[in-house]
């Protein structure tokens, strides 16, 4: 029996990974900058046995389904090759999240199962090549692996596509990021299928990808500098630009609900009366607002005259992968 545990926190793209031009090995179109929250993680354990007879999946006490459970025993298979087994395991997955909003999220899931993987089979990867294997479960998983800023750098290949953390200075300590949960259904177009339709369909996907090249640099150089307004413009942009190309793609559609054009224009609103505040949104209708931390109760408290308190959920820069004991 090989056991392994690791807990690993979600994080939120500020600068957007949009399309993938290797589906197998998810290699990314372009490169993307997220900050990893600690209000939403994924604690996974994993055994490998020869006594068992399947690969089972359960989360949250539920046994999933095979549709759940493809992009885990596609990871589980990666780490028996690499390892030199051939056990089926079984995984323990438990989502921590503050409200009963169901914000399951691939990033900390798939990460926290690298990192369970990796301790149960000994492989002793480094963070660079956790962050690879990673990637190959979720995308935005691979980018899980560190605490505060971390850039995907998109590379060529499955060698050189990975994340790194990025130079901050703890800049993301004076951060905040409130969640405006404004529907917690589970979407109808997932980000791996709305993706591929933008990559494969959208009229403007390839400004889309020049846009990014630019905006990640811009976004780099605003944490450099920890500059707030830069960074907060960029960032509401560079969401718009992939909001955008979904729009313009054959058949069009949207993530977006009345509501979240709600939360949008409320930030917007505050924005004029002078508070300091930005959007960003992902392939769902929720929104989540980038704030300095002191004045993050301001825009909570402003927030809430729009949305009721089981809505809005506080959170703040989180930490990388941890093990945790069997
Ligand atoms: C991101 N999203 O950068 C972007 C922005 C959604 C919008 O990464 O197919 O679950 O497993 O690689 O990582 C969500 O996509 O997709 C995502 P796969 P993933 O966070």
């Amino acid at each position: 029996m090989h056991n392994g545990k690791a807990r690993a926190f979600t994080n939120i793209a500020l600068i957007k990974y949009w399309g993938k031009k290797d589906q197998q090995l998810i290699l990314p179109m372009n490169s993307s900058l997220s900050l990893t929250l600690d209000a939403f993680y994924t604690e996974t354990s994993v055994s490998f046995s020869k006594n068992y007879t399947e690969d089972l999946f359960y989360l949250d006490g539920r046994l999933q389904g095979e549709k759940n459970t493809q992009k885990v025993a596609r990871l589980l298979n990666l780490a028996r090759k690499q390892a030199g087994i051939n056990e089926h395991a079984v995984v323990y997955s438990q989502n921590f999240v503050p409200t009963a909003a169901g914000l399951a999220s691939s990033s900390s899931g798939l990460a926290a199962l690298a990192g369970a993987c990796n301790d149960a089979l000994e492989l002793n990867l480094s963070s660079t090549e956790l962050s690879r294997f990673a990637r190959k479960g979720s995308g935005s998983a691979c980018r899980s692996i560190y605490g505060g800023f971390a850039e995907w750098q998109k590379g060529d290949s499955d060698q050189t596509s990975y994340a790194l953390p990025v130079e901050s200075n703890h800049w993301e300590d004076d951060l905040a990021m409130i969640f405006v949960i404004v529907n917690d259904k589970a979407k109808k177009i997932s980000s791996r299928n709305g993706m591929q339709q933008t990559v494969e369909t959208s009229l403007y996907y390839n400004d889309w990808l020049k846009a990014a090249e630019t905006d990640i640099k811009t976004a780099k150089k605003a944490i450099a500098n920890q500059d707030f307004h830069a960074l907060g413009e960029v960032i509401e942009a560079n969401c718009l630009k992939m909001h955008a190309t979904t729009l313009a793609s054959t058949p069009p559609f949207s993530y977006w609900t009345p509501d979240s054009l709600k939360a949008m224009n409320k930030v917007y609103e505050m924005r004029q009366a002078g508070q300091n505040c930005y959007f960003t949104m992902d392939a769902g209708p929720n929104v989540k607002v980038l704030c300095p931390k002191k004045d993050s109760q301001k825009i909570y408290d402003e927030l809430q005259k729009e949305f009721s308190e089981q809505q809005l959920v506080l959170a703040h820069a989180g930490k990388g992968i941890e093990s945790l004991e069997t």
